[in-house]
């Protein structure tokens, strides 16, 4: 149904485009090179709704929420592994792929198909997961769960005022930068291990500090094991709300940014955990001052949700923008974070990602030096107007022949391959 362009168009449209780029000291061959080379994580729970293989039917607890019934959910590993491997078939650039605890597979090993507690939780119950790392070549990443579990309903875990909870939660946490440092030693690289807890309270608190003392205590009892950078990079994220913490949430972005950069590990600012008209953009050079190194995770802010699928949107534009203008790549982790459940996960997929690397692509073609050098001139007037210029260079001629190079259909192509899965593979699922 929707047609690909031949590739014979791409490459006229895409070599008049290089000529409008090379007038402003812009190598468009190179940059497609570069831009397609930097990893961003997908994160599988979009691939299930956030469900996990615990035996939960729904996505329950935390203050985060997954709406929609569209068929197709992954509801095992194999599953899962199916459909991410189908949806990077249609993302071009380097990938890298987002788990967390509750995506455990733990049938079938030593505890024989019972249940293993997550704090008990240790790399041979991802071994599946690792196996398929590397024979796809595809980096993995963790999470510890603190959510949509019995211990977590009484909206507090690592700040729990009841040591036993918080003893149980530090646990989990030590035992996912262990399986973390698993991931990091087979596939020869660091895997990101992003701590993001829910606690928080739907009213006001009297006493906002005890929960944070508890909080920080939880937190070096957790990163005093000290593990091999080699093999580990480790990251605290922070929120504004959640269902159910709107008047209170104990890892804030201050809470976090101190504790970050105290330890000197990775921030990771979530695009969707500001304020509504609050974005991240400019908060990387400030806080990149102070901590290693930042993990984003690009998700999208709707009213109150901050998980809808992201898009191509001025937020992202901006993000992408400010980390190339500032040559901090090599600090940055990219990270994907949505979870939709109204249309094809496959597609959310897709569209995120898709979306994720056109705004890395579009980044890296900007002319900065004209920009800088206008600056210094105190030329602010050629400053704005060549940014403005900027904005509506044939890019996507540029976009196109990115995914050429990478394999990948061009344009809309994609749609029709999804069709096909959906109809073949996902609605045998119901
Ligand atoms: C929740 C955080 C967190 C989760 C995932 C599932 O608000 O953004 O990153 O979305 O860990
Ligand atoms: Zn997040």
């Amino acid at each position: 149904m929707y047609t690909y362009q031949n590739p014979e168009t791409i490459e006229k449209t895409y070599s008049l485009a290089k000529g409008l780029y090379a007038a402003y000291g812009i190598n468009t061959d190179k940059v497609i090179r570069f831009a397609a080379d930097i990893p961003v994580s997908i994160h599988c729970w979009q691939g299930d709704d956030v469900t996990g293989f615990e035996g939960a039917s729904e996505l329950s607890g935390g203050g985060i929420i997954a709406t929609g019934n569209y068929p197709g959910r992954a509801r095992n590993g194999d599953e899962l592994r199916a459909d991410a491997e189908f949806a990077f078939s249609l993302i071009p650039g380097k990938k890298r792929f987002n788990l967390h605890s509750m995506y455990a597979e733990t049938t079938g090993l030593r505890s024989s198909g019972k249940k293993v507690p997550r704090d008990e939780l240790d790399p041979e119950h991802f071994k599946n997961w690792m196996a398929w790392s590397k024979k796809k070549k595809i980096p993995l990443d963790f999470n510890p769960s603190l959510f949509a579990h019995p211990m977590a309903d009484s909206g507090f875990t690592l700040s729990s005022a009841n040591p036993k909870i918080r003893d149980f939660w530090i646990r989990h946490c030590k035992a996912s930068r262990n399986i973390a440092a698993a991931f990091g030693a087979n596939q020869g690289s660091p895997s990101v291990v992003n701590t993001w807890i829910p606690d928080g309270s739907k009213d006001l608190p009297a006493d906002r500090l005890s929960p944070r003392l508890r909080l920080r205590d939880s937190l070096d009892a957790i990163f005093d094991v000290k593990l091999d950078a080699k093999i580990i990079t480790d990251a605290v994220e922070s929120k504004l709300f959640g269902i159910g913490s709107e008047s209170y949430v104990v890892g804030s972005h201050e809470f976090y940014l101190g504790y970050a950069a105290s330890k000197q590990i990775r921030l990771c600012l979530d695009t969707g955990h500001f304020h509504p008209t609050e974005t991240i953009a400019d908060k990387i050079s400030s806080t990149l001052l102070f901590v290693p190194g930042l993990l984003i995770h690009f998700s999208r802010g709707v009213r109150w949700d901050s998980d809808h699928v992201v898009t191509y949107s001025d937020d992202l534009r901006d993000v992408c923008r400010e980390i190339v203008r500032q040559k901090c790549l090599d600090r940055i982790d990219f990270a994907l974070d949505f979870f939709d459940a109204s249309i094809n996960r496959i597609a959310a997929w897709v569209i995120g990602s898709r979306s994720m690397r056109k705004g890395l692509l579009e980044a890296m073609l900007e002319p900065v030096k004209l920009l800088t050098d206008a600056e210094k001139a105190g030329r602010n007037h050629e400053r704005l107007a060549l940014m403005e210029e900027f904005k509506t260079l044939p890019f996507n001629a540029v976009w196109d022949k990115l995914c050429l190079e990478a394999n990948v259909p061009v344009g809309t192509g994609w749609l029709d391959n999804v069709a096909e899965y959906e109809k073949r593979v996902l609605c045998n699922r119901i």
